[in-house]
């Protein structure tokens, strides 16, 4: 036994190099390592794309809420704080969001209500200059501000520096919008 295994390893010594073997165990150590991740990081990538309750497919415009299309943007006039390192109903880090607002109603594609839409501005920081969307549905001139869009609505403690805009769902709209 002794001799058989003394054999063994001499043939393998002389077969590979000391620099080779520890490469290949290193590289079937974490080739071994990373294969059950593999499925784990397909499942997440998958649930990324699910679309939330209520909500479009996200791997559509309307459902998507970096796409100037999706659904709750009808009414908007500003740069989508989901393109700025927000989403589409949190302001971005460093940016309040405004106390004060302006609505609007869109159609929600998925189950076809109308609902309240409040487009909180994202104030403090500089213009974030990614994803301009302008798409004014319902928009009302500025003297009636509640439905004016074209409004920096940035008053409160950050100032008035403007950054980008949300939109947030405040409920389904029970009457037509006048
Ligand atoms: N509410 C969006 C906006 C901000 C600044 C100027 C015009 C419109």
């Amino acid at each position: 036994m002794d001799r058989w295994f003394a054999g063994v390893t001499r043939s393998l010594a002389r077969r590979t190099s000391r620099r080779g073997f520890l490469g290949r165990l290193g590289a079937a150590l974490v080739g071994g390592a990373a294969v059950p991740l593999l499925p784990v990081a397909r499942a997440a990538a998958a649930g990324a794309r699910e679309p939330a309750p209520g909500e479009p497919d996200p791997a559509t415009p309307e459902g998507d809420p970096q796409a100037c299309e999706y659904w709750r943007y009808c009414g908007v006039d500003g740069f989508l704080a989901s393109c700025c390192g927000g989403t589409h109903r949190s302001c971005p880090p460093g940016t309040e969001m405004s106390p004060v607002t302006w609505v609007g109603t869109c159609r929600n594609p998925e189950d076809g209500k109308d609902y309240v839409i409040s487009y909180n501005d994202c104030c403090g920081k500089n213009p974030c200059g990614r994803c301009f969307c302008s798409r004014n549905e319902g928009d009302k001139p500025v003297y009636y501000p509640s439905k004016a869009n074209d409004i920096n609505w940035c008053m409160g403690r950050a100032g008035v520096v403007y950054n980008s805009t949300t939109a947030i769902v405040l409920g389904v709209a029970t009457e037509p919008d006048r």
